[in-house]
């Protein structure tokens, strides 16, 4: 980068008095620069994304979080720009209060943002499809306890990373109702590369903003209504990642974004190729869940309606195209409309879902398929379109996204389809970016391993990390990697103590879950296991104990009771803890507010164990597991999801494994009675009577009984204790004070544990992953 001319651009673009100017004038101002000095190279990776074979990567959610810092690491202008920045008297960390996007939900939308990072380093021409919500996750504050739903304004102070580009608008028709969708463009810059992509995220906007007609008729609401009904579509996204809520917008909103793709991808090939003979050979897409699965229909519609190809021929071209990845083995998470719904908004989609259909039923009858295995994939079933099915059956390649989750996909979940179309279903292990979870979240430990790598080649190859390990018994290098750890450890505490009012101290051990809230994830077993602890330091059968905080960070869906009581729960044990003066200096409770991309990066360079605790079986990969362990963090988790490769890439013996294992609950479940381990151990009994015995309020609600409920007595919808924590939870504490003691008798011993997970996190780089995609589905 030319410095001078930078600076130029740059305080061209700012007030007189550059020392008054405000965070987001200096980040519009930085934004529009870079934006800028760039934009050749951007519009070259097009035109050259565009030349031959490509990927696209459609997805609901892209959860890229804050793109100033990002974008300065990747493009290796950091540096510079913050001397830049200093010599005119301001600074970098000012953009500290800039907002994410948090346009998604949890992992499958920080996955996506990860994915398109990785193709751009990697030179890959992969471009990601989505929306443009005006508003996205939700913000969370705590109240008394609980947690509380804000909207989230994002573009309020404007969005130099974005380019709306008017000319590439696309009219998308539902059943009496058209809208206009335009794409908002966001560089994905690589690294080490002029290689840029491109993240097109769709604005839903009416045909006509404005009818004069009826605003002479002094019916003024009646005036803008088109205005408002088509900007709902893209106005805010859902905030479940759980359960399958069949509502109208939300299969607005896919059908909204699919069709807008489809068509951008259809137009760009015949401007490039002419015509569309050879659409399969030219593109791949990606299917991230089901969510854009209406693509499929919606692709064969476009070459039926709009170029005169016959059904099955675009059928055969479908199939070529599309391939489907699989994030869920949660039965309630499989999404399916309703026939009626699909039919009323998109009447010729629907009738396009069942020639689908049809044919399947026929290939199936044709090749001898018993009636009773075509009656259990049939695309619909019980009035209802099953996307999963429609995804099997019209895509090239099936992935789950860890070893574990694409062997319980072929063993249950889509067993019928992997006995029908074996050589579709491929594995391919979740990763993340080392450029933001590692160089940028953690810039102390990154010149450690730059300066012993004598290079930072690990930054497009984290596979260098394992030449780190013969530094393991290395007094020196340990020393200065706990001084960078406590460094974290340090300004977290001031972080937290800025947004939470909690003081820490960085003494303490780290003991961090951050994910979304879900029962399947456990942080009810890990309350119980800190109230336990509380109990054993009173009784005294705990003695020495070091003093931990353990500290949450989640969002629950605003809809989801149980989740919501688990929130209040957790704060609540922490106020148990911190007002008893025997405990409150041993034990700290911090559920930090509004946990999100940047929250997450201060939390994995300061985390000592990484909690990953899901039932065995629940969890497809998680992809925190390896933000925590890629900074020396050791795991304290089940036998789950990417947990299990994790160990098997830095070792048993330097993680904290517990509970049972998915073979073992096969045979445990049946017989399951929670009521019997709860007779059975006086410490759980104590414990989980905490939720209706006084010891904390819900405030009245009585939700705290109906968690009590649920483990004891199960609810209508599910057996008691469905994700056996009580089952687990002797086998989980122990595992925790074995670690929490590990590191109080021996700091050094537990540094090399962390050391070597750092060392052996190289697999789950994402350029990994994508490579992977890359060679295997797309066939770049
Ligand atoms: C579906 C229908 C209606 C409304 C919302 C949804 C919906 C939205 C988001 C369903 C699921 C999601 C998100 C799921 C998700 O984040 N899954 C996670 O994906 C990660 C990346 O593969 C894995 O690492 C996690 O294990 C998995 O839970």
């Amino acid at each position: 980068m030319d410095k001078r001319v930078f600076t130029e651009k740059f305080t061209g673009r700012l007030p007189k008095d550059i020392k008054s100017a405000t965070p987001q004038q200096l980040h519009n101002a930085l934004g529009d620069t870079i934006m800028e000095m760039y934009s050749e190279r951007w519009n070259n990776s097009r035109q050259k994304h565009l030349s031959g074979r490509r990927a696209a990567y459609l997805s609901m959610e892209f959860l890229v979080g804050r793109a100033v810092y990002d974008n300065l690491v990747c493009l290796g202008i950091y540096h510079e720009v913050d001397e830049v920045f200093r010599q005119l008297g301001v600074s970098l960390a000012d953009l500290e209060v800039i907002e994410d996007a948090a346009l998604g939900n949890g992992g499958l939308g920080r996955l996506a943002a990860c994915f398109l990072d990785s193709a751009a380093t990697l030179g890959l021409p992969l471009d990601g499809y989505g929306i443009r919500y005006k508003y996205g996750l939700f913000r969370q504050s705590i109240v008394d306890g609980f947690q509380k739903e804000d909207i989230d304004d994002w573009t309020r102070y404007g969005d130099p990373w974005s380019k709306r580009c008017d000319e590439d608008t696309v009219l998308v028709e539902y059943n009496g109702q058209t809208v206009k969708a335009v794409p908002y463009d966001m560089p994905v810059f690589g690294c080490k590369t002029d290689n840029v992509g491109t993240l097109r995220l769709w604005q839903a906007e009416p045909v006509k903003e404005f009818d004069f007609d009826i605003f002479n008729q002094q019916n003024y609401l009646e005036a803008s209504k088109e205005k408002i009904f088509a900007e709902d579509i893209s106005r805010v996204l859902y905030p479940n990642d759980d359960t399958n809520e069949g509502k109208k917008l939300r299969l607005k909103q896919q059908y909204f974004f699919s069709c807008a793709s489809l068509t951008d991808i259809i137009r760009k090939h015949k401007a490039v190729f002419g015509g569309l003979d050879d659409l399969a050979e030219h593109i791949t897409i990606q299917l991230n869940d089901t969510h854009p699965v209406i693509s499929i229909p919606e692709l064969i519609r476009q070459l039926v309606d709009n170029e005169g190809w016959s059904f099955d021929k675009a059928l055969d071209t479908a199939k070529k195209v599309f391939n489907y990845t699989n994030h869920t083995v949660m039965q309630e998470a499989l999404e399916k409309w309703d026939c009626s719904l699909v039919d009323e908004l998109l009447p010729r989609i629907y009738s396009i879902i069942i020639q689908i259909s049809e044919t399947l039923i026929a290939d199936m009858y044709a090749s001898g398929v018993p009636k009773e295995k075509t009656d259990r994939i049939r695309i619909i079933k019980d009035g209802r379109i099953h996307m999963a099915d429609m995804a099997c059956y019209a895509s090239s390649h099936i992935n789950g996204v860890a070893e574990i989750h694409t062997q319980i996909l072929k063993d249950t979940v889509l067993a019928d389809w992997f006995s029908l179309y074996p050589e579709r279903f491929r594995n391919e292990t979740n990763g993340i970016t080392q450029r933001r979870w590692l160089a940028l979240c953690n810039p102390r430990l990154a010149e450690q391993i730059t300066e012993l790598l004598e290079g930072d080649g690990w930054m497009t190859d984290l596979s260098r990390l394992k030449e780190l390990e013969k530094y393991a018994d290395d007094k020196e290098v340990l020393s200065r990697f706990v001084r960078e750890k406590n460094y974290n450890k340090t300004l977290l505490t001031h972080y937290i103590y800025n947004k939470e009012g909690i003081d820490l101290s960085p003494d303490l051990i780290f003991d961090i879950q951050i994910k979304r809230l879900h029962e399947y994830k456990r942080q009810l077993l890990n309350a119980f296991s800190i109230l336990w602890i509380y109990y054993g330091i009173k009784d005294g059968s705990i003695k020495n104990f070091r003093p931990t905080a353990f500290i949450f960070g989640a969002k629950s869906a605003p809809g989801y009771r149980r989740a919501k009581a688990i929130i209040k729960y957790i704060n609540e044990v922490g106020r148990v803890v911190s007002s008893d003066p025997d405990t409150r200096d041993l034990i700290k409770v911090v559920f930090v507010q509004n946990y999100n991309v940047s929250y997450a990066e201060k939390l994995v360079a300061a985390a000592d164990i990484s909690e990953q605790i899901s039932t065995a079986g629940t969890e497809a990969s998680g992809t925190g597991n390896m933000k925590l362990m890629l900074n020396g963090a050791v795991t304290l988790g089940t036998y789950d999801g990417a947990n299990i490769e994790i160990v098997q890439e830095a070792g048993e013996e330097n993680n904290y494994i517990f509970g049972a294992r998915v073979e073992e609950l096969k045979e445990i479940v049946p017989e399951y009675d929670s009521r019997s381990v709860f007779a059975g151990n006086s410490m759980i009994r104590r414990v989980v009577s905490s939720l209706i015995d006084g010891t904390v309020s819900d405030g009245g609600s009585g939700d705290f009984r109906e968690l009590y409920t649920a483990l004891l007595d199960g609810a209508s919808w599910h057996e008691p204790d469905h994700y056996y924590l009580l089952g687990d939870m002797r086998s989980y504490v122990e595992a925790k004070l074995k670690a929490i003691s590990d590191y109080s008798n021996d700091r050094a011993a537990f540094a090399r544990k962390q050391w070597l997970n750092m060392c052996n996190a190289g697999k789950f780089s994402s350029d990994r992953t994508i490579a992977d995609y890359a060679e295997n589905i797309w066939k770049l």
